[in-house]
């Protein structure tokens, strides 16, 4: 039997598929690995699919174990657009935060310096489009880490891939102990697979897809 997945995941998965978001096939991965799937955040460039997307950050934000925060952290380049958006949708809510990102060229003119938006100082929450192997979150948490007044309190990732870390752990678990903060997925691999699963026309995918997290995979 499939994991009952909630109305709001499958609308959201739905659209990923149908607009190119969530694709199947054969894709290299940042870490090298070769797998038969890859959700690209980058498309998703319409009105209502950024919306959607926001609500499901903003929920995620509001009902998981991140705790209370004062600024969204958005890495570049994808974590841009994201955290802006989450950062709109919480204030329509009451719920005021601040809104950061860094540049990844050095800027030799201007306002000058790698940082814009909120001064990162105080409750940092990053928000971040995929997590595989955990190379990319490391690369923002480093960014943060060079802000004295910044406190790291949690990271929401679009899409958690289940995958394992730099050890035999997952990449989430390596993350939560190493940093000592909560790593939220708004949809994981498991999520995906129960949507797969679900429709029942995806048998070819989803067997590539198990075939794929027996290799690279948790606790499968
Ligand atoms: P890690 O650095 O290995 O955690 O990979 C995460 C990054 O890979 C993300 O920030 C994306 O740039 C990219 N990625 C995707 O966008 N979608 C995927 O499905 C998989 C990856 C990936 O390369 O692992």
């Amino acid at each position: 039997a499939s994991k009952a997945l909630s109305t709001e995941k499958i609308a959201f998965i739905e659209a990923a598929i149908e607009h190119g978001v969530l694709l199947f096939g054969e894709f290299t991965l940042k870490s090298g690995r070769i797998s038969p799937y890859f959700f690209n955040a980058g498309l998703l460039y319409t009105g209502s699919l950024l919306s959607s997307t926001s609500k499901a950050y903003a929920k995620i934000l509001t009902t998981s174990r991140i705790p209370e925060f004062d600024v969204l952290f958005g890495p570049a380049y994808k974590g841009i657009a994201l955290a802006a958006i989450t950062a709109v949708d919480l204030s329509r809510d009451g719920r005021e935060v601040g809104f950061a990102y860094n540049r990844k060229e050095k800027k030799d003119h201007g306002e000058g310096g790698s940082l814009v938006g909120a001064p990162l100082k105080g409750r940092i929450v990053i928000i971040d489009d995929v997590l595989t192997k955990g190379t990319a979150i490391r690369e923002a948490i480093a960014i943060l880490k060079t802000q004295p007044e910044a406190d790291l309190v949690g990271i929401v990732q679009l899409v958690d891939r289940q995958e394992r870390g730099q050890s035999g752990k997952s990449t989430v678990q390596e993350v939560e102990e190493e940093f000592k903060i909560p790593v939220e997925p708004i949809i994981n691999l498991e999520d995906i697979i129960a949507y797969l699963e679900n429709k029942g026309t995806y048998s070819k995918e989803l067997e590539s897809i198990k075939e794929y997290r027996k290799s690279y995979g948790i606790g499968a």
